[in-house]
This record gives structure tokens, C-alpha cells and sequence, in this order.
């Protein structure tokens, strides 16, 4: 048997934890019958198990569950394969509240497990197959840090989000 691949998750709110491909089983698993093409090899078609993206981060990184709207529409994800190819999906893509993608961190490609070669991210609604990363060997999660005005003043008049604190840093010039 060769051996499991591992892979870290990490971010600016949470402590890296790594993980082997075989414990993504402690989530519900989910199924994605997914094409795709490819700008070299053409039309894909796989069928993808594993759990959502989305469930393994919340668990790792709370602050994601208790965050206001408006924090977690500027949460990116960064996911990178062992040979450095990344893709970002932002968290909005597959948070309930937003675009409530089923994007997974898959576990078994077309019925083969994935635990030596590493968990491939699956995001079925994508027509191209560039974030399909494969070999997964860590997963970012953190606020986009742009330096611009930290507060929009009608934050406070909207009435529809809990004066929570931020869970993730402030922005630069804050
Ligand atoms: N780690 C890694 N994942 C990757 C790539 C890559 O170069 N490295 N290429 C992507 C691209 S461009 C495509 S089209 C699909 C191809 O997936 P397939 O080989 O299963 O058809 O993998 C994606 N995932
Ligand atoms: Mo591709």
C-alpha cells in the first residue's frame, strides 16, 4: 500500500490541522456526476464522492459559522495540488446564504479511492475542469486584504446582522 497522502488545512482564523484522505469519511458524503472540458484533452466525465467543501472548513475554522454575512462575502478559499497548481473558489460560491454551490473535497474518483494520490476539489458547476484540482496538499482559508475603506457607515443601519466582532483580521488601515 502505498502511502496516504495528507493534506493541510489552514487560514488566518483557525490552527492547521492535516489531514489524511481517509478521514474526510467523518463528514456526510455527497456524489457529483460532473463534465467538464479541457482546453487539452477535451470533454471529461467523472462521477466524484466526498464531502462538502464547506463542511470541512466549518469545522475546522468556527469563526466561518458565526461570521456576518458581509465578513464572509469577502472569505476567499485557496486550494493547491502537490504539483503547486491552485485554484480559489470564495466562500460565497458554496455558503448556503450565497451561491450554495456543492462544491466537494472529493474522497473516490470514478469509484477509485483517493487516499494515496491525494483528494481532488470538485466544482460541478464549473464548464471548464481548471478547478478541479487534484493531489490536494493544502487548503487556505482568509479574508481578502485589500487596502481600502475598512467600514461602509450603512453596515450599521441595516439592522439584519448581530453586532458580532470581526473573525477575521482587520484590513490593512483599519
Ligand atoms: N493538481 C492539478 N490538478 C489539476 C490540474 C493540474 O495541472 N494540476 N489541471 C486541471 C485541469 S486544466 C483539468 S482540465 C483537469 C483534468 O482532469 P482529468 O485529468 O481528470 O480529466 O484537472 C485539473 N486539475
Ligand atoms: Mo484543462
Amino acid at each position: 500500500m502505498p502511502p496516504a497522502a495528507e493534506f493541510r488545512v489552514h487560514g488566518e482564523a483557525m490552527r492547521t490541522v492535516t489531514l489524511r484522505v481517509g478521514e474526510l469519511a467523518r463528514w456526510p458524503s455527497h456524489r457529483a456526476e460532473v463534465t467538464f472540458s479541457c482546453l487539452t484533452s477535451g470533454a471529461q466525465h467523472h462521477v466524484f464522492t466526498g464531502p462538502l467543501l464547506r463542511d470541512v472548513l466549518t469545522t475546522f475554522c468556527p469563526g466561518v459559522r458565526t461570521a456576518r454575512r458581509k465578513e464572509r462575502s469577502r472569505l476567499l478559499v485557496a486550494v493547491t495540488g502537490r504539483d503547486c497548481h491552485q485554484a480559489v473558489v470564495a466562500w460565497a460560491e458554496t455558503d448556503p446564504e450565497f451561491g450554495n454551490a456543492p462544491i466537494l473535497l472529493a474522497a473516490t474518483l470514478d469509484g477509485r479511492s483517493l487516499e494515496s494520490g491525494g483528494c481532488q476539489l470538485v466544482v460541478p458547476g464549473d464548464a471548464c475542469g481548471a478547478r478541479y484540482v487534484s493531489s490536494v496538499t493544502g487548503i487556505w482559508i482568509g479574508a481578502h486584504a485589500f487596502a481600502g475603506p475598512t467600514r461602509d457607515p450603512r453596515d450599521t443601519a441595516t439592522g439584519d446582522e448581530p453586532p458580532a466582532g470581526p473573525a477575521w483580521p482587520a484590513r490593512s488601515g483599519s
